[in-house]
Order: C-alpha cells, then structure tokens, then sequence
C-alpha cells in the first residue's frame, strides 16, 4: 500500500463493530455481514480511520466504547449517529427497500417511496460532513457500498481535496433494470465524482458502462490497461473490476486447530456420518433460501436411494428483520423445512437440520470443515464469501463446491466448483447427487484448484490492486477523453477480466473430472425423463 502518502479513510454504513443497548446497559458487538467481515480482515496493519454507524442515535456517548474497539486495531473509529428515522428511511427505506432488490434484480420488490430520496441525500451527507472533519489531503477516502453513492458529490461540495475511491460490494445491474430508478442521474454523476470505482466482475462494470451510455451519453469512456478510463465534466474517474477475497491464511490456519477438527468430528457423528451438505446465508431472498430447499426436495423425491444418505444443515442468520419483505421469507423457509422434513424424516434420520441463529466463528469453521458439500446458490449476489470460506477450511480437500452462476464467485471459481443455475431445481438436485458420488481422486483434485484461487486472490490482494488503481487516477485527471459512442461500445466489446488463469487452471483437471461433470449433464437428462409424469 506504499502508493498512499496519508491515511486511508474508511467509510461504510456499519462500524465493525455495535454497540447494543440492553436493560442493564450496553455492550460491544462485531458486525456481521460479508462486508464487515472482509474488510475488518484486510484491515489488520494499516493506520487510519473508519468511519461508519455504531447502531446509536444522537447524543449518546459512545466514545469509551470506540476507544475500546481502537485497542486491538491500527485505525480508530469514529461514528455517524442515525435518529431512527434515518435508520427506517435511509437505511431500512433507500438502501434495503430501493437499492438492495433493484440491483438484485429484483425491480417488483422495491418500495420507491419518495421520501427515502430524501433522507437518503440527508443521511449521506451527514457522513460527507463527518469525513470532512476527518480528512487530510493527501488521505485516501475509501467509501463502501450502495449506502453511501452520494458521499462523492458532498465531499466534493465540502472542498474536500484528497482522492476518493468507491467499491460496490453487491452487483451493479443492466440498464433496463437501473432505469426504473426515480434518481438514477444524480446518482450516477456523483458516483463519477469518485477518482476510482470498483466492482465485483466484469458483468457489473460492463452493466455499469451501458448504464452510462444509455444516460449520460455525454460521458466519455477510454479503455486503458487494465481499467476503464469514464471522463465527466472536467474529470475522470478509474472504473474496474476487483473481485474481492477473503483472509485464507487465517480461515486455513483456524480450521486446522485440533478444537475444530475435533468439533467437526462431533458434528459428523451427531448428524451425519454419510453426505452432509451445509448452506450459510443471512436470511436474505437474494440468497435463494426457499429455491435450494425445493430442489433439495427435488433430489429426495427422485433418487430414493438417497434418502438417510444426505443431510442439509442450512444455517440462516437473522437480516434486517423490521422488513416486511424478509419477515415473510422466514415464514416461508420455516414453512418448507418443515413441509420437507415432514415428508421425509425416518427414525434416526432428520432431512433437514435448521439453525436460525448466528453461529460462532468457532462453530462455523467446524461446519465447513465438517460438510461434504458446499451449496451456495443465490438467485444474484455481488461475490458470496461462504463459498470461499468453504474452500479454505476445507483443509482435508475431501468437499465439493456448488456454486450458482449468479454469485461473483460463480465466474471466479468456475474450473473447480459445479455451476448451477438455482432457478433450475432439476439441475440443482443432480449436482447434488453427481457431488455425492463423485471419486475422492476428483473431489481432491477439485478441491486443490479452488483452493489455490482463492488463495492467491485473497483480501490482501484485493485491497492492494484497488489502492494501486489510484494512482491512475491522479495521472489521468485533465487528459485527453475518446469519442462518446464509440468509446463506449469498444469498451463493452472487450471485456478485462482481472480473475485468475482460469485455463491455466480449468487445464490442470483430471480429464476423469472433466467427464463426469459432462456426465452429470447426461444424467439431468435422463432424470428428466424420468420424472415425466410426475407431479
Ligand atoms: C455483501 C455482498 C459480498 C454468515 N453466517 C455466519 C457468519 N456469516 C458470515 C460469513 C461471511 C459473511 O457472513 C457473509 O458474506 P457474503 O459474502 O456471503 O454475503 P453478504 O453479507 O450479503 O455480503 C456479497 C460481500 O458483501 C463482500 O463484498 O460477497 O455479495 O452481498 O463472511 O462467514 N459468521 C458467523 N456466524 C454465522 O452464523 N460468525
């Protein structure tokens, strides 16, 4: 990170950590959320500031317990404190009631209440007001996430001079989708006030460029190496793509301590000692909860043989419950475990095991490390750390990774996971059983690639190529811009894809491995047939 002189600032919705009021007080929490997560452990030696919401209203003093939190970390913390109106309208409202389903898309789910703007606008430049009080000019600001898209402009207003980058952490979506935005201008000219931004994959970026050329036509992009150059107004803004990664070394060293392996052994011998498939999610309909449950189902009606054999803890952490969105998916999920379970379960043998809680970190590595499968299928999702999480606890190699094509890590992991479409439960429910009678010769060989990926493109690294993306920026300020249209088009026409070599890696699979994935597509096929004249 030697390409910043000052500090980095960190701004985000969330503190890493919360400060719960209870009866008798309060207490000190980490936030939970891949966001949180990701960014706490990239975070370890670097001096600087976060910025971001403790869970705490105006005049509440919260300075102790921000101190406290500073102790075990190189940056200190400082708070933006929400009236819970904001928190209903800004956060609840624009954010998880507009954004969230929108750029899932999800367009029928959004609530475009017109006064969300409002106290969206309000709320980011109550956090523009604090970053200007923290700032110095040869700082980097480093803003996160689909809260804060109009902190560029504000901190523009406030004569902020330091350089600005932004990093999407969920999926930008196509035109037709981002059009249906009441505020779709101002929100994408403030964004082009940032010196960099960053998405997840190259599908985000290029949505993001046909979202400018349908919008803002007098936007001018340049395809430089590897990122995209967009000039706006008298300057120009770095666009690329940094899948993000996860601490590898820390999960791999975690789930290799004897605790775990002995925890994971437990859990095998209490729940099952055959095929144990686990799902992690927040309780999110974004995550495709109730899909992966119905083709679970699916697999069960089908393959009879498999029933006692496999097993599917589906952990499920509870998310933005004041919604009413996702009051009904608990319901919903609560409903088909039990429809599924009901249908199935034998003496000694429970289909489904349902934990609506969240789970210690401690407990978690023991589950990764305890499943054979991996079932990450969410109906669209920015990256999805648990699918690499899986990965690196899988210190045994013995797991297999589904992983849908809709999560960043889909493209990412794609030469050692089985892709599948989670819409599709017949597809689903047969990776499952291919996953299930895979050779360990090939669930390791598998295993070994992912490993690898996500290895290499761990947290760190994400965090370096996006600070070496801003020098660029400095470069390029007030240089020269291409033809509007043209520009634009020849940019969507050559995607850059910062992943891995993944023919380099796709190359070194066992061709036995190879086969049998083309095998299970077979096998779809005559399952298919087969269940002709169900119901
Ligand atoms: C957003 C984007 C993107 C889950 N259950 C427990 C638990 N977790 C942790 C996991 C993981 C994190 O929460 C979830 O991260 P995801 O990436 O899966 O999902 P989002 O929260 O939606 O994150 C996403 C991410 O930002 C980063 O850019 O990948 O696409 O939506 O780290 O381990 N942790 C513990 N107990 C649980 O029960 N301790």
């Amino acid at each position: 990170m030697n390409e910043i002189k000052g500090r980095v600032i960190n701004v985000s919705n969330r503190l890493p950590i919360l400060i719960r009021r209870h009866a008798g007080g309060a207490r000190l929490e980490r936030s939970s959320g891949g966001l949180a997560t990701a960014l706490e452990a990239g975070w370890r030696d670097q001096p600087g500031v976060w910025i971001g919401w403790a869970g705490t209203g105006p005049g509440e003093n919260i300075e102790p317990f921000l101190v406290r939190a500073a102790h075990r970390r190189s940056y200190t913390l400082r708070s933006v404190a929400l009236t819970e109106e904001e928190t209903a309208k800004f956060y609840s409202g624009f954010a998880n009631e507009i954004i969230w389903p929108l750029f899932h898309d999800m367009p029928s789910r959004c609530n475009f209440e017109p006064e969300y703007w409002e106290i969206y606008q309000r709320v980011n430049r109550k956090f523009a007001k604090v970053t200007a009080e923290t700032v110095q000019d040869d700082d980097f600001v480093w803003v996160h996430d689909y809260h804060l898209m109009l902190t560029a402009s504000a901190l523009r207003q406030a004569g902020v001079r330091a350089r600005m980058g932004f990093f999407l952490h969920i999926p930008f979506p196509s035109p037709d989708v981002f059009e249906k935005l009441p505020w779709k201008k101002p929100i994408l000219k403030s964004l082009l006030e940032f010196d960099v931004i960053g998405f997840q994959g190259d599908r985000d970026r290029s949505n993001f460029v046909s979202c400018l050329e349908r919008l803002l036509p007098e936007a001018t992009v340049e395809h430089g190496t590897p990122h995209l150059l967009v000039g706006q107004a008298g300057r120009q803004t770095v666009v690329g793509t940094f899948p993000i990664g996860i601490d590898f070394e820390a999960f791999e060293r975690d789930a290799e301590r004897p605790e775990i392996a002995a925890h994971a052994a437990e859990l095998r011998r209490r729940v099952s000692d055959d095929v144990l498939v686990l799902g992690v999610d927040r309780l999110d309909y974004t995550k495709g909860i109730p899909e992966r449950l119905k083709s679970f189902r699916l697999l069960l009606r089908r393959f009879p043989e498999m029933r006692r054999h496999i097993t599917l803890v589906q952990v499920v952490v509870p998310s933005r419950e004041e919604i009413p969105n996702y009051k009904h998916l608990r319901r919903d999920v609560e409903l088909l475990v039990s429809q599924i379970n009901g249908e199935f379960t034998e003496p000694g043998w429970v289909p489904v095991h349902y934990i609506h809680r969240n789970l210690s970190r401690n407990e978690l590595l023991a589950y990764y490390r305890a499943a054979d499968i991996g079932l990450v299928t969410p109906l669209k999702d920015g990256m999805n750390l648990v699918a690499k999480e899986f990965c690196a606890a899988q210190i045994d190699e013995r797991g297999v990774l589904i992983v849908s094509e809709f999560a960043g890590a889909g493209p990412e992991l794609r030469s050692g996971a089985i892709i599948v479409n989670p819409n599709d439960f017949a597809e689903v429910a047969q990776a499952l059983y291919d996953a299930a009678h895979m050779s360990v010769d090939d669930k390791r060989c598998r295993m070994r690639l992912l490993r690898q990926i996500v290895k290499d493109h761990n947290v760190h690294r994400w965090i370096r190529s996006f600070l070496q993306a801003i020098p660029c920026a400095g470069r390029t300020r007030g240089g020269p811009v291409g033809d509007s249209q043209e520009s634009v088009a020849k940019a969507k026409e050559r995607p850059q894809s910062t992943m891995p070599g993944l023919a380099l890696v796709a190359a070194a699979l066992t061709p036995a491995s190879r086969s049998r994935y083309a095998m299970g597509k077979d096998a779809k096929l005559r399952m298919m047939g087969r269940a002709a004249g169900e119901d």
